[in-house]
């Protein structure tokens, strides 16, 4: 079973989709769930991925091919992931902020949510300030949930904060962030609602917001 899990974190890293979503479905087949598949294939795949980009032993565009084979992966999870329990929880506008051009997190997130019945906006990356406010607007969500990988688009995070207060939104919408570089003592500074960790953990701490709740993840 071990054995699955370390070919499919391999195909990753090696940028190698067919053979990721191959992995996947056998896994998916020996009854492996989808949490073990990510926490055990996926993230290290990326955390190793990260450390060889980071001493440039690997360039950008190996990391490309092994984010198209881990969404390959996602892809045939995602029917696990996203199965709908029926009618909504709450409404959820998420996006990865300007800049910052990550989304294989946002995306799990995104899965992990719907799986557990919230509807989801997906703004996408690189998603401009007025994209989060118009969004607000038009889809009025429960949860503004923000993604940001690089510490450079972290002043993002804080500058949206800004902005809700200005067009008198703040009170209308919760907000949670999460990405690397992004932490509790982050998120309590520019006075977002909550922070999460990984999906699992936002997932929880989406549904102590809509639930006005504090929980383990509320600030
Ligand atoms: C994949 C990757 C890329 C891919 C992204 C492809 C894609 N479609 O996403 C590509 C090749 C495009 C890329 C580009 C770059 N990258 Co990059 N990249 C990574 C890498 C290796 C993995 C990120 C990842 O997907 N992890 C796996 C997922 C599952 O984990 P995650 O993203 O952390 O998400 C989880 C949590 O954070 C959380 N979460 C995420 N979002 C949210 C949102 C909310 C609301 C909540 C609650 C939770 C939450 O839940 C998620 C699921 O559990 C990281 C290294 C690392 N270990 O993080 C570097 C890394 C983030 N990149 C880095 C850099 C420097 C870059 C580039 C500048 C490189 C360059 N020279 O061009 C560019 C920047 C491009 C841009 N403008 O955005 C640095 C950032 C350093 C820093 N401190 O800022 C890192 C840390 C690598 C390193 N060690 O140097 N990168």
């Amino acid at each position: 079973m071990e054995k699955i899990l370390i070919e499919l974190q391999q195909a990753i890293e090696s940028g190698e989709t067919q053979i990721a979503m191959d992995k996947t479905k056998e896994a998916l087949n020996h009854g492996i769930r989808t949490e073990k598949i990510i926490q055990t294939a996926i993230n290290p795949a990326f955390k190793d991925l990260g450390q060889k980009m980071f001493v440039g032993e690997i360039y950008v565009t190996d990391v490309l091919m092994a984010s198209r084979a881990a969404h390959a992966a996602m892809y045939v999870m995602e029917p696990i992931l996203s199965r709908s329990t029926g009618t909504s929880r709450g409404i959820v506008a998420i996006g990865t902020v300007a800049g910052d051009l990550h989304d294989i997190g946002k995306n799990l997130v995104i899965m992990m949510l719907q799986g557990s019945g919230y509807t989801v906006i997906d703004l996408g990356i690189d998603v401009p300030t007025e994209t989060f406010i118009d969004a607000i607007r038009m889809h009025k969500p429960h949860v503004l949930a923000l993604s940001s990988l690089l510490t450079t688009t972290l002043p993002e995070l804080d500058n949206i904060m800004d902005v809700l207060v200005e067009q008198g939104l703040r009170s209308q919408v919760k907000v949670i962030i999460g990405g690397a570089p992004v932490t509790a003592e982050y998120a309590g500074r520019i006075k977002a609602d909550a922070y999460a960790d990984d999906l699992f953990e936002a997932t929880e701490a989406v549904g102590d917001l809509v639930n006005n709740r504090i929980g383990k993840y509320t600030i």
